[in-house]
């Protein structure tokens, strides 16, 4: 019983949950669980039961790594009707964490109590699958249809205020949960806590509730699975229990052969792997006050990303009014962080910010970075201006694209140098690469990664290339969307297409919004390297030189003043630029859009594998996942390789390269792959 710690204390008896680090309910914990009760039924002296976690949670959920497994006996279900039915009175108390599987034990027992700073929830859609213990049916028991739809299509996690105003716990008690459940155990005997069995509540039945919550999923979440299950399900709660109970586990297993599923699970644990880099044994500075150069939107932004975490930050720019037009804007982005309930308004009134001219202002700066122009030589300057005026902070760069080393060679100091690319706008976007250098010190790296948690972001670590993982890959398969354009397919098509496969916007529409110039300088930037063979589209460039720049200047590939729709005069731009390469169009289908743009998408990203810019697959999923819209059923683009298989992608680029050879290139990593049969999984599991 080595998952439980069990005790009888007078006349309750206690079953402490030992799983460390979140008490999953995996296999072993789910045995401990049924052997605890059964001893404690069969115990003459116990008259009441009291559950609770030992660690950080009671229950974090179920194990999800045994999703797609084997089932191994007793499943949850049959723990928490054991639970349920359970002679002697059972209380639970909630602390850290009683989510999915874990709230569906709490709701078996016979009362609960919650602990401020409890996490409760059904988060199961957003793995993919629905509660599959109970939670669809005894949960509606406990809070009414319209309230359990609300928390188990949405996965939401409430506290233990608005737990306990729902009617999933029966009382708020702080303390040690050992001391809680011994405390409130004896209440239960005492008839101080009323007790009761969830499953034996009659639900009001609301079919109006449930109709309108099926006709909004299909309307805004067509394109998932599992919501639609959790509806099914619940709609199962107001027969008897076993019934509902079947039909919840049908649903359930619906689930888990989901492919969604899958790729759902495979995000979640993108996040946290990236955190295991080569440099975690190292130690981690203490960072308590950050420089900031550059007041731009890019600087800005980084700017309230710290204010936000609550550093203080000293912001500095050249000149006076650039300055103010920073400090406007920090204060924008910090009034929406309060209307969205980021930031307390206090906070924001009295907000450690310093924003100066002087450059001397930033001693005593733990950290600098810059956030300047995108160009080596300015870069360069304002580096060595930092290095002199901050002796011992640590020296970054939010660059996209450029060579870090290459700048680490111009400081005295390359060792605490390093490169942190903050996608815009920088204090809303997850995803942050931190760009190690070959001279980066390792604890420069791990205080990176400790500041990127702080900060609330993915901090994805990356080799130094152009483009370093994210943008690098998109280069490749924005080219392709323009191959496309070429060949005959509108931006509009492809856009549609693009969202078809699960990305919120198609590229053209991210183009607009980033603006045009933004890829226009680095068209220019690698002008000089192009292959004599690439085939090269000028018609973003002819856009550019007209000042169509997207949203900004209100039109781009689309119309965003005078009109709505498609920019018209693009398809000129377009026709001509076919006529140019000799090119008679041809209409694409969707899937012949989809099939292109993925697989340039993989194939760059599998040489960006290939060449260790990434330590491993997943941390390519996760820089597409949380930087660039990525549809998260899909896991990212190595998982979704992955399901197509090395050997498919392989013949496609094959195919691709009979009409141009210089794009599609099979790269090696994944030729290999297709003979092997390998996949990008196994890599992550070696590390
Ligand atoms: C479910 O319950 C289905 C049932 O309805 C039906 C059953 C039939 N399983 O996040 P952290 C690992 S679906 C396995 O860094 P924190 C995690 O990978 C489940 N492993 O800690 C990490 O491992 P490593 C519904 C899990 O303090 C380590 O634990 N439940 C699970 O920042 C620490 O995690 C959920 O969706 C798990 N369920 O946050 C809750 N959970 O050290 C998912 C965590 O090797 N979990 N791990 O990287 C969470 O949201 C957070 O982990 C939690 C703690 C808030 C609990």
């Amino acid at each position: 019983m080595g998952a439980v710690a069990t005790e009888i204390v007078g006349r309750i008896g206690l079953i402490g949950f030992d799983s460390p680090p979140v008490n999953a309910a995996g296999h072993a914990l789910r045995m401990a669980i049924v052997e605890a009760m059964a001893a404690m039924a069969a115990e003459p002296g116990v008259e009441a039961i009291g559950l609770y976690g030992k660690g950080r949670a009671f229950i974090a959920g179920a194990d999800i790594t045994e999703f797609g497994k084997p089932p191994r006996d007793p499943w949850l279900p049959e723990v928490c009707n054991v639970i349920e039915a359970s002679a002697k009175p059972v209380v639970a108390v909630l602390h850290g964490a009683a989510l999915g599987g874990g709230l569906e034990v709490a709701i078996s027992a016979h009362a609960r109590i919650a602990v401020p700073g409890v996490a409760v929830g059904f988060p199961e859609v957003t793995l993919g699958v629905i509660p599959g213990a109970g939670g669809t049916q005894r949960g509606p028991r406990l809070t009414g249809i319209p309230k359990a739809i609300g928390l188990i299509t949405t996965g939401r996690r409430i506290g233990a205020d608005e737990a306990l105003e729902m009617g999933l716990v029966d009382r708020i008690a702080d303390g040690d949960p050992r001391e809680l459940a011994l405390h409130w155990a004896e209440a239960a005997l005492t008839g101080e806590l009323p007790t009761r069995r969830t499953g034996g509540i009659a639900v009001t039945p609301d079919d109006a509730a449930l109709d309108a919550a099926e006709a909004q999923l299909r309307e805004t979440q067509g394109h998932l699975f599992a919501p639609h299950k959790c509806v099914e399900a619940i709609r199962a709660c107001t027969g008897p229990l076993p019934e509902g109970l079947a039909i919840e586990r049908a649903g359930f297993n619906a689930c888990i052969e989901s492919p969604q599923r899958a790729g759902l699970i495979h995000a979640f644990f993108a996040e946290r792997a990236v955190q295991k880099i080569p440099e975690a044994g190292a130690t981690a500075r203490d960072i308590t006050k950050i420089g900031v150069i550059g007041a731009g939107t890019m600087g800005s932004g980084i700017a309230s990303a710290f204010l936000l975490a609550g550093y203080p930050v000293t912001m500095v720019e050249r000149a006076q009014d650039a300055l103010d037009r920073g400090i406007s804007t920090v204060g924008k982005n910090l009034d929406g962080a309060v209307k969205r309930g980021r930031m307390a308004q206090e906070t924001r009134d009295a907000l450690p910010l310093t924003a100066t001219t002087e450059m001397g202002d930033l001693s005593g700066c733990d950290l600098v970075i810059e956030a300047v122009f995108e160009d080596f030589e300015v870069k360069r300057e304002v580096l060595s201006a930092m290095e002199d005026a901050c002796p011992g902070a640590i020296l970054a760069t939010n660059t996209s694209y450029l060579d870090v080393n290459a700048l680490a060679q111009t400081l005295k100091r390359p060792e605490e140098f390093i490169g942190l690319h903050f996608f815009s706008p920088a204090h809303v976007m997850k995803l942050l690469e931190v760009v190690v250098g070959d001279r980066t010190a390792p604890e420069v790296t791990a205080t990176a990664f400790k500041l990127g948690k702080r900060l609330g972001k993915i901090a994805v670590r990356s080799g130094v290339c152009d483009g370093f993982i994210g943008n690098r890959v998109m280069n490749h398969y924005r080219k392709a969307a323009d191959h496309l354009v070429l060949d005959g397919a509108s931006p509009q098509e492809i856009d549609a297409a693009m969202r078809g496969f699960g990305f919120a916007m198609g590229p053209f529409e991210v183009s607009d919004l980033a603006g045009l110039d933004i890829g226009w300088a680095t068209r220019k930037r690698h002008a000089a390297t192009r292959h004599p063979d690439e085939r090269y589209s000028t018609v973003a460039d002819t856009m550019c030189e007209n000042g169509w720049l997207g949203r900004k200047t209100g039109r781009g590939w689309y119309l965003y003043e005078g009109g709505s729709g498609p920019n018209p005069e693009v398809a000129p731009l377009i026709e001509a630029e076919r006529v140019r390469h000799g090119i008679a169009p041809r209409s694409f289908t969707a899937e012949e859009i989809v099939e292109r743009y993925m697989t340039a998408m993989i194939s760059e990203a599998s040489r960006v594998v290939e060449e260790g810019i990434a330590l491993r697959p997943i941390d390519v999923d996760a820089v597409f996942l949380f930087g660039y819209g990525f549809p998260r059923w899909r896991g990212g683009p190595m998982h979704h390789a992955d399901t197509l298989g090395a050997a498919e992608i392989v013949a496609t680029i094959e195919r691709l390269a009979g009409d141009d050879p210089q794009f599609w290139q099979v790269p090696s990593i994944l030729a290999r792959m297709a003979e092997t049969g390998g996949t990008f999984a196994e890599m992550n599991r070696e590390e």
